[in-house]
């Protein structure tokens, strides 16, 4: 499926704006301006774009923790201001600033991702049975990291979705890494991607570098579960150019990985990438990827001044007991 000139607009426009705000986003953790910790998204920001920016506003998503999700949220039509300010402990954040980055956008069926990597199978599989039990023609987008193969979860919903051919979309950000353990370490397969193969779900490994190849791929993949044709698993192989996590124990001193190995992965920057190809297949002009940076920036400094002038959560203990859900 080749891509038109509008859905490559479309996605050059989300990855610049995904690349102002995870600049941002790493920007405020190192100032101080954000409550608990970040995972910075640098250099994986395609994957996120690639996956969510051609669903229906009513096609639930389960974002990937990298970025706390916000190039996926961004690319479905979230206001980031909200994602903004509930990152900063504020009143008007989307879940009233009490939420950490654990939150959810239920109206644009974006949906709350879990402290616990995997957690996210069983919601998404449930919606997707759901979908297909009311014929409501949506398409569940379910994007994890490759961490989350090494759980129980994963296998479970894989295995469901194959089983009632559910209309459901695999997205695995495999950056090769789940903190420090390395992709050779957790399995024993050189592609995650032959785990759903297995179960007969159609499977391809997709350069995640690549915004362009790998929302090829997707839109593939949406369209044979609009059809209801089942579920589809798609392996993008990126990098993460950070460490796991900032705003913790500093933690960089142990990765794994050399410096040499962070100066080379700068060669395969997904903006620089997209840029050479919007440019070289004359999609864009210079003077129009400029404005189009020129409007990312200004998104983002709106964001951040509503994040800055709005009032600090400080919930009573009585609030906080009774946003606790415990069966
Ligand atoms: C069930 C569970 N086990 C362990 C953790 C701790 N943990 C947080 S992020 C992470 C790594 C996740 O790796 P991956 O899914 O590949 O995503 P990445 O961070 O590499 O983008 C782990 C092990 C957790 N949150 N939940
Ligand atoms: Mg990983």
């Amino acid at each position: 499926m080749s891509l038109t000139t509008e859905q490559m607009t479309t996605l050059f426009t989300n990855l610049i704006r995904a690349d102002h705000y995870s600049n941002m986003m790493y920007r405020r953790m190192m100032q101080g301006k954000l409550i608990g910790f970040y995972h910075p998204a640098e250099g994986a920001i395609a994957p996120g774009v690639a996956a969510c920016s051609f669903l229906n506003q009513d096609d639930p998503m389960w974002p990937h923790h990298r970025g706390h999700g916000i190039t996926h949220m961004l690319s479905k039509g979230i206001d980031i201001k909200y994602y903004l300010a509930e990152h900063t402990g504020k009143e008007t954040g989307c879940g009233r600033g009490h939420s950490g980055f654990h939150y959810s956008f239920p109206e644009n069926h974006v949906h709350l991702h879990s402290g616990f990597i995997g957690a996210n199978f069983m919601a998404a599989t449930g919606y997707a049975w759901a979908a297909k039990q009311n014929g409501t023609g949506q398409v569940v987008m379910n994007c994890s990291g490759d961490g989350s193969y090494g759980e129980g979860r994963a296998h479970e919903g894989l295995l469901m979705a194959a089983i009632w051919k559910l209309p459901e979309v695999f997205v695995c950000e495999n950056n090769g890494y789940a903190i420090f353990a390395t992709i050779e370490e957790m399995h024993p397969t050189e592609d995650i991607a032959s785990m759903a193969q297995g179960l007969d779900i159609p499977a391809v490994v997709v350069d995640g570098q690549d915004v362009f190849a790998t929302a090829e791929v997707v839109l593939a993949a949406i369209d044979r579960a609009r059809k209801g044709l089942g579920p589809s698993f798609i392996e993008a192989k990126c990098l993460r150019f950070k460490e796991h996590d900032i705003g913790n124990r500093d933690l960089r001193g142990w990765e794994q990985r050399t410096q040499e190995e962070y100066d080379e992965m700068q060669k395969r920057c997904p903006v620089n990438l997209a840029t050479d190809r919007i440019l070289t297949d004359g999609v864009l002009t210079q003077t129009q990827i400029d404005d189009i940076h020129e409007a990312a920036a200004n998104e983002v400094t709106e964001a951040e001044e509503f994040a800055d002038n709005s009032e600090i959560a400080r919930p009573s203990i009585e609030e906080m007991e009774s946003m606790v859900f415990a069966p």
